[in-house]
């Protein structure tokens, strides 16, 4: 008990608070207690059994449940596959790096084996992202559930809302605010960064030609340069590569700790966003506050906006439908 007190006190000192922290909005906790009392269960055990076996999906799946709630809020709208006439979520660049779909899939269908046509595929990835990061030992969050899902998916809808590697802080903080999200959100959602990895062209213009001076050592000044050397010999060794991944926090892509934060401090964060948030006083402040630990006060912070991420924008009720098969809308 003394321990919770005392990260609830901490995280109280480093900012965030809300009353919509507290309820799921339009979403309920066990909103399938009645009509599929085992759903939940059956998404934890196929993480539990999944995950130790392939731990880099938690990323993944944590990454795509991101993308999912920044366009047409969290409604599955980013697992539709493009159809004839229409280029989906999934085809735009933001999201030419998921990898989760197959997973989501046969998760998804274990779930309709049980209840078909019952729980949403927003739902189970909502389920699913949390769980994945719970086997690997990192924070648990609330998931209310009732999401309905979207029966649109457009592939500029993404290039549009997703933010970008490149954006200034400015940018990074509007794009979250235009979904309603705060600066707080966007400094502990960010620190999701501390697991899994990015392909070099996501920030390769960091490491060449960045000021267009050219030479061997034109690298971005914000980035720490022993870093950048070291990345431009042992893994984007040109500026075109597009199929190396890097981890983001070296040496500790699986673990979710405070190694992101650590590394920010000193200008190792990967992408321009990262290191964005030591552009502002708050972000700042907020980065030094939990990157001395304990780790217990970043995960408290995590879960509480990540209930706010996974409720923007939710469908429920008689809107949208219950996908019988995530990447095609029902006929
Ligand atoms: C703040 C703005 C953000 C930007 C600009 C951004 C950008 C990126 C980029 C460019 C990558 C690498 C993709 C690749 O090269 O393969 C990435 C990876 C990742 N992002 Fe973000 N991201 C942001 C916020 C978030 C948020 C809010 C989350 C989740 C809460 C998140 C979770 C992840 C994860 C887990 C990965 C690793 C994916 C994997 O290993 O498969 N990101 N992000
Ligand atoms: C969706 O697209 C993927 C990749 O192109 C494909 O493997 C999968 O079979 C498609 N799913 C459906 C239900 O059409
Ligand atoms: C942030 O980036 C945008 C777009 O690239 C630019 O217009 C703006 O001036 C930048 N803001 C700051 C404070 O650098
Ligand atoms: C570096 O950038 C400058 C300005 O954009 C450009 O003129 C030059 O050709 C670039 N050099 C290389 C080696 O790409
Ligand atoms: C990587 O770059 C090559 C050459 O420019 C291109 O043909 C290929 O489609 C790119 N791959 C990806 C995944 O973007
Ligand atoms: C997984 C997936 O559908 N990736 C697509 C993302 O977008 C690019 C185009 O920008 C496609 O080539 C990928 O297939």
């Amino acid at each position: 008990m003394a321990a919770v007190a005392t990260i609830i006190v901490l995280a109280a000192m480093v900012g965030t608070a809300s009353a919509a922290d507290e309820d799921g909005g339009k979403l309920r906790q066990g909103f399938y207690d009645q009509s599929c009392p085992r759903a939940e269960q059956i998404v934890r055990h196929y993480m539990e059994q999944h995950v130790p076996h392939a731990p880099s999906v938690a990323a993944t799946l944590l990454r795509t449940h991101f993308h999912d709630c920044f366009v047409r809020g969290c409604d599955g709208s980013v697992l539709l596959n493009g159809t004839n006439g229409n280029e989906a979520e999934k085809d735009s660049p933001p999201n030419a790096s998921l990898r989760g779909f197959a997973f989501v899939d046969r998760v998804k269908a274990v779930v309709e084996q049980e209840c078909p046509g019952v729980v949403s595929c927003a739902d189970v990835l909502a389920l699913a992202a949390r769980d994945a990061i719970g086997v690997i030992g990192g924070p648990f969050w609330r998931v209310p559930t009732g999401r309905r899902d979207g029966r649109v998916s457009l592939k500029q809808e993404a290039l549009d809302q997703i933010p970008g590697p490149t954006m200034n802080f400015t940018d990074l903080l509007a794009s979250f605010q235009s979904k309603g999200l705060e600066l707080p959100d966007l400094v502990w959602l960010s620190g999701a960064h501390t697991i899994g990895i990015a392909h070099c062209d996501s920030f390769s213009e960091r490491l060449y030609n960045f000021t267009g001076r050219g030479g061997p050592s034109d690298a971005d000044p914000s980035l720490n340069p022993v870093y950048a050397a070291n990345l431009r010999r042992t893994k984007c060794a040109t500026p075109t590569d597009n199929t190396t991944i890097v981890e983001m926090d070296p040496g500790s892509f699986l673990t979710f700790d405070l190694g992101y934060y650590r590394g920010l401090l000193k200008s190792r964060g990967l992408f321009q966003s990262d290191h964005a948030l030591l552009m502002d006083a708050a972000a700042r402040a907020d980065v030094e506050s939990v990157a001395s630990g304990p780790p217990e006060v970043f995960f408290q912070l995590f879960a509480r906006s990540m209930v706010r991420l996974g409720m923007l924008e939710v469908k429920t009720g008689g809107e949208g439908e219950i996908r019988r098969h995530c990447a095609v809308v029902n006929s």
